[in-house]
């Protein structure tokens, strides 16, 4: 993923997308969780800009708690979560929960003026949300202009009843493995830049939670590594997340397999593989079993970019160590075993691995949404999100079976006055739609009634730029029904829909040229952003805003802010 430099390419990375709304109503039924006592987790977050030195440069970087990544918070199902976070950068920022389902809770989303104002510099906001009815990785993240690049961490769900129900073998250890950019560069002066239109900004270097690793240097001498010490013959559990703002990664470790059990905190059919596929956004749970010879072994990331003609830029392949605790000895490099990467280009690799990701059946809480037989219509139409686009389009209020969300060639713009949930609370019973204004950038906001279906067909059309596109919906996740190469075909790729055991997913990945179909319920009152994970697609304006109206009852309604409500940051 790339920005590009071409002036002579006038769209990067359009996006089709057709939004049918099939009224059907589906109550989820509520999860049985045993009834235990849920622990509150509690953290503190402060935001400061600290000086770190990679490559002979000593730059500020913004990070949580001085730490790069910063703290991982660790749940069991069930629990509340509390982050104080002091802002003591000169930034305004939010902290986003990415993947967090935030039922009835959408004051806690951390969009900027989306779902809240931004904490302003010296200002704090605590966050409180409950993590219910979901298990595995998540992560989370600033979610504000660029400073995502360094203000990053992971989340991780254990199953109340403790790893002996996991749906694999208990592993001996779970290891976080974040992987990201370093910049050497001001993450908001990047923003300003991209939202202008000067894309000529790369980072110096990917990381393996936060170290360059041995391909970096100062003057010679190698950048720190991350490295996984194991123990023969033991199991580990891999929380892979992808935290860089510009690419897709290829994974692998020399010598070594992986099985893949879940993703996005939703488990799948274990699936081996020798390469793990990762875009910004997504995380993987996978195992590895040390079952090599004793010896050290790189795990490699390798950034994956489309190829010419689209324009191509600096990537920055990483490494860590998977070394066996015992007999080694050897110090030196050369000892090292490298995994033969795939080539940068091989796009179609990324596709294949995220066709391979089926839910798993039994674990599969809500599956039942997308089982339902529902008629379908879709409709082909533009989303030609970061393009400067010329039309706006709008349309009558959800109907059955009809079209109602024509996002063509609008571009996302903040909205500058009221965040938008709020204005959705105190406003109810509006025109359903945001004021667009006839330009080419608008504050897009779609409806949708409480317990609608809502299927999408992202669609990347074949223009100059043949990035994917990780979409990222929040509050819900999203079955993904199926994904193609070239144009989506109703007329035949209805067929091909997985309506039995598809993967459940809060970033869908559209393949480079291709397409993905989703289905979601939108069983979530509050305002979601939906978006592409790439920084530098948000920053053009790929994203829109879904409100999901309340239902019928108060549990099924959006309560009103908590109290104190951006009292410590006005
Ligand atoms: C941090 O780095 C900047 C240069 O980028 C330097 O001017 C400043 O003195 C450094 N601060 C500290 C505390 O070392
Ligand atoms: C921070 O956000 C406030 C609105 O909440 C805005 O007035 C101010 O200009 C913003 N500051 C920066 C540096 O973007
Ligand atoms: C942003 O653009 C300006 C003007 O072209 C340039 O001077 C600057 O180096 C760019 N990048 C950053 C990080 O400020
Ligand atoms: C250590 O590595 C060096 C360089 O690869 C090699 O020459 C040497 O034989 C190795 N020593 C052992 C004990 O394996
Ligand atoms: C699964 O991966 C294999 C090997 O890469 C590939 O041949 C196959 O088409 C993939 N399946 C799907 C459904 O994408
Ligand atoms: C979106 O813009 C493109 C490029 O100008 C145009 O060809 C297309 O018709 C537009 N789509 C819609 C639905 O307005
Ligand atoms: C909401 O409350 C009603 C009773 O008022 C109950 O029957 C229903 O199961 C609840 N629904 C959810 C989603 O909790
Ligand atoms: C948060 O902001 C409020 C209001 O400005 C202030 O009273 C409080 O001391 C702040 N808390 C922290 C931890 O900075
Ligand atoms: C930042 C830095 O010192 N990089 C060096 C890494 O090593 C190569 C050659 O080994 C040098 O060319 C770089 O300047």
């Amino acid at each position: 993923m790339k920005p590009f430099r071409s002036s002579s390419s006038s769209l990067l990375s359009p996006m089709a997308a057709a939004v049918t709304v099939v009224a059907v109503s589906i109550i989820l039924s509520a999860t049985a969780v045993p009834p235990v006592a849920a622990a509150t987790v509690e953290h503190t977050f402060v935001v400061s800009q600290v000086n770190m030195t990679h490559m002979c440069n000593e730059i500020p970087v913004t990070v949580v708690n001085g730490q790069l990544p910063g703290p991982t918070i660790e749940v069991t199902e069930g629990d509340t979560v509390i982050v104080h976070v002091v802002n003591k950068s000169p930034y305004n920022l939010t902290i986003h929960w990415h993947g967090v389902y935030q039922m009835r809770n959408c004051w806690n989303d951390g969009v900027p003026m989306v779902t809240q104002r931004p904490i302003r510099p010296n200002g704090n906001f605590t966050y409180q949300f409950d993590v219910a009815g979901q298990e595995g990785t998540l992560w989370w993240h600033a979610h504000d202009a660029f400073l995502r690049g360094a203000i990053y961490g992971a989340l991780i769900i254990r199953p109340r009843n403790g790893a002996a129900s996991y749906p694999f073998p208990k592993p001996h250890k779970e290891i976080p493995i974040l992987i990201g950019e370093w910049w050497e560069k001001d993450l908001a002066a990047v923003d300003r830049n991209f939202s202008r239109g000067l894309y000529d900004e790369f980072s110096s270097g990917s990381t393996i939670n936060g170290k360059l690793g041995d391909l970096f240097n100062c003057s010679g001498v190698f950048e720190d590594g991350y490295v996984l010490d194991v123990e023969p013959g033991k199991t580990y559990l891999l929380r892979i997340i992808n935290a860089a703002l510009f690419s897709e990664y290829f994974i692998k470790i020399a010598g070594h397999k992986f099985t893949v059990v879940a993703a996005d905190a939703n488990y799948v059919t274990p699936y081996t593989t020798d390469v793990i596929v990762i875009a910004p956004g997504e995380t993987m749970d996978a195992l590895v079993v040390a079952d090599a010879a004793p010896g050290r072994y790189y795990i490699a990331a390798q950034p994956i970019q489309a190829p010419p003609p689209d324009t191509q830029t600096p990537e920055f392949a990483t490494r860590g160590t998977l070394q066996y605790t015992g007999g080694v000895t050897n110090s030196s490099r050369a000892d090292v075993v490298a995994p033969e990467m795939p080539h940068e280009h091989d796009t179609i690799k990324s596709f294949y691995f995220h066709g391979n990701l089926t839910g798993l059946r039994h674990r599969q809480r809500a599956g039942a949404g997308a089982r339902r037989r529902a008629s379908l219509r879709h409709a082909r139409a533009g989303l030609h999100m970061p393009a400067r686009p010329q039309v706006v389009q709008e349309r009558d209020e959800p109907k059955s079976n009809q079209v109602i969300a024509n996002m063509n060639n609008v571009s996302f713009h903040d909205a500058t006055a009221t965040p938008i949930l709020e204005a959705h609370y105190y406003r109810r019973g509006g025109n359903g739609v945001m004021r667009l204004e006839p330009t080419s950038r608008a504050t897009v906001v779609r409806r949708f009634r409480h317990g609608d279906v809502v299927d999408i067909v992202f669609q990347s059309t074949a223009m100059l730029q043949g990035d994917s596109n990780p979409m990222h919906l929040h509050g819900h996740d999203m079955f993904v029904l199926a994904q193609g190469i070239g144009n989506y075909d109703a007329a035949t790729d209805e067929a091909k829909f997985n309506l039995v055991n598809p993967a459940r997913k809060n970033t869908v990945l559209v393949p480079n040229l291709g397409w993905a179909a989703i289905r979601f319920v939108a069983d979530n009152p509050g305002a979601w952003f939906i978006h592409c994970h790439f920084e530098f697609h948000l920053a053009m304006g790929m994203a829109a805003v879904f409100v999901v109206e309340d239902g019928s009852t108060p549990n099924t309604s959006l309560p009103p802010p908590p109290p104190g409500f951006m009292e410590g940051s006005p």
